[in-house]
């Protein structure tokens, strides 16, 4: 067996079936080994940051792993931005990529993508990264990452291979990764479910490390009839039409308006960002539980009592020992008041953002699975589109990052397809995202996968624009000069139409929604940002030019 036989045997032996990447003269032999192994399906890209954001997409949206084949120096640093996304929204991924020969290096100078301590910068963006020793120790690195990929803190890992490596004999190995031990529950639960039990007036906020558990948090939210408000990345751990639900915490107002009445929050598996809490400036109840598979996963900058363990058990706990044999409690709060006035609200704005939104989902089945980049649309779509599967919204809160939705979508496309469903995917996107990665409308055509791009044209970085004239009054270098997206998408196959109006996106939506293969709308508007139009109140921190 060659070294690259081992690295897929192992691949495969840790649950590691899929793949995307690019073939480089020193990956050429894993490549090779591929070929022989149709248990094994690798999907080629036009890009290494589109492979690595497609294996990001791939798991959020199947929770399978996917790995990411990489090339020395260039290919491998492509994935940076990616493995960063990855890293801080803990969605694991195995980017598998090589150095130079072994025996160059001890030196330098010369040598073919060599790259100064490669290892060293890539590390920092993963959960695990070791450079193999040796052909023999390679079936032994990759149980060590696969262990890291689906323990408590899921992320990234690198596992580098010297290209000589791949060539030379290997031992096939045999070690498969030990089965997670089980984990005691933490000592805080007890005085966690006293806090709970005395608290008058709780509420629950779900992140996406609550998707896994949420039957147990969900029964316990209805034990304390607790209102539940979800992050951005948590959208779908409780399904937006639960009587319980209210929501997505970045739409701030009425968020802030329950939890300012709250005493107590309890939070599962949630990360507290800058973007979803108004800047940091949402007021949290005076109690904070914060549920954490692992202590390293919770941020310090607003406060809270930690309580690390298996999500799951001990929300159970939780329910079993803070609501024992009580009566049923009665709500605190008007959940379905909430929503309506809210509703009635929004509705008023009467703001096409909004409205394009009510428009997608209503064409759209629950299961089916929404792609978002960073523009005004994805911005509203964070606070206001209702989410009912977890997986089946995804969102690049780990870095905030342009470009993801397209690869992304690619990603949750090929993972839809390995699993044999008929989930739609859709990828909202603005000019000046798409064009971060559009290069992947070349993959989606290769391999027929039937995303529906909706590609919201202002000819503009809009959202900076808006920034700048409420800052400063101006506006400065966020104007663009476009090509014709749709000619564009033609050429590589894909059908596009252009609409200008909401009453022409209204009337195409269901033909390019059930289209089959892929479909590039693009829709030609100026949006109000949410702040702008008044649906979330602007940040704090951003002073506002009024003369
Ligand atoms: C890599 C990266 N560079 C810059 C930004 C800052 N940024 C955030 S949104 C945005 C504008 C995006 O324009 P577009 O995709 O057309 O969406 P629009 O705001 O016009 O709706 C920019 C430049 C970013 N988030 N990521
Ligand atoms: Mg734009």
């Amino acid at each position: 067996m060659t070294g690259a036989q081992a690295v897929v045997a192992a691949l495969l032996r840790h649950g590691i079936a899929s793949g995307f990447g690019i073939p480089s003269i020193h990956n050429i032999a894993l490549y090779e080994a591929l070929r022989q192994t149709p248990a094994f399906t690798h999907w080629v890209v036009r890009h290494e940051q589109a492979a690595a954001f497609a294996a990001d997409g791939f798991y959020r949206r199947g929770g399978r792993i996917a790995a990411i084949f990489a090339s020395t120096g260039p290919g491998n640093l492509f994935t940076l931005v990616p493995l960063l996304e990855s890293l801080q929204s803990g969605t694991p991924v195995l980017l598998v990529g090589t150095n130079i020969a072994s025996s160059l290096l001890g030196a330098t100078g010369g040598a073919l993508h060599e790259t100064p301590e490669q290892l060293e910068i890539i590390r920092p963006l993963t959960r695990f990264a070791r450079r193999v020793s040796s052909p023999d120790k390679i079936a032994e690195t990759f149980a060590e990452a696969a262990q890291a990929l689906r323990g408590p803190l899921p992320g990234p890992a690198f596992i580098e291979l010297p290209h000589d490596f791949l060539l030379a004999p290997a031992g096939a190995g045999s070690p498969s990764s030990p089965s997670p031990a089980a984990r005691a529950l933490p000592d805080e639960i007890m005085p966690a479910a006293r806090q709970i039990a005395s608290s008058r007036k709780p509420v629950l906020l779900l992140g996406a490390g609550a998707g896994n558990a949420r039957t147990d948090v969900q029964r316990l939210a209805e034990q304390l009839q607790a209102p539940v408000f979800t992050t951005t990345a948590g959208k779908g751990a409780i399904p937006a039409d639960h009587p319980l639900s209210l929501g997505c915490i970045s739409r701030l107002g009425a968020v802030q308006d329950v939890l300012g009445e709250s005493d107590l929050l309890l939070s599962f598996g949630a990360r507290l960002t800058e973007f979803d809490t108004g800047r940091f400036g949402l007021k949290f109840p005076p109690r904070h539980l914060q549920v954490v598979e692992d202590p390293r996963s919770a941020g310090d900058r607003l406060p809270s009592t930690l309580i690390a363990g298996e999500i799951a058990s001990i929300a159970r706990t939780l329910g079993e020992e803070s609501a024992p044999g009580a009566a049923a409690r009665v709500p605190w709060c008007d959940v379905a008041a909430i929503r309506a006035r809210e509703a009635e609200r929004l509705e008023g704005l009467a703001q096409d953002g909004y409205t394009a939104l009510q428009l997608l989902r209503a064409g759209m089945r629950r299961e089916d699975v929404l792609v978002n980049d960073q523009s005004i649309l994805n911005y509203w779509a964070s606070a206001f589109f209702p989410v009912f599967e977890p997986g089946t919204f995804l969102y690049p809160l780990g870095s905030g990052t342009l470009g993801y939705a397209l690869p992304a979508a690619v990603g949750a496309a090929c993972a839809i397809r390995q699993a044999g469903e008929s989930r739609k995917v859709v990828c909202v996107a603005g000019d000046g995202g798409f064009q971060y990665t559009q290069h992947e409308l070349a993959t989606l055509a290769q391999y027929e996968l039937p995303v529906k791009i909706l590609l919201v044209n202002d000819d503009a970085y809009g959202i900076i624009a808006f920034l700048q004239r409420s800052m400063f009054g101006q506006t400065h270098e966020v104007a663009l000069k476009n090509p014709d997206f749709c000619r564009m998408a033609e050429a590589y196959g894909i059908r596009a139409a252009r609409v200008a109006t909401l009453d022409a996106l209204r009337q195409r939506l269901p033909d390019w929604l059930s289209a089959p293969g892929p479909a590039l709308l693009e829709w030609r508007t100026q949006l109000k940002a949410p702040w702008e139009a008044g649906a979330i109140p602007r940040p704090t921190g951003i002073a506002l030019k009024t003369s």
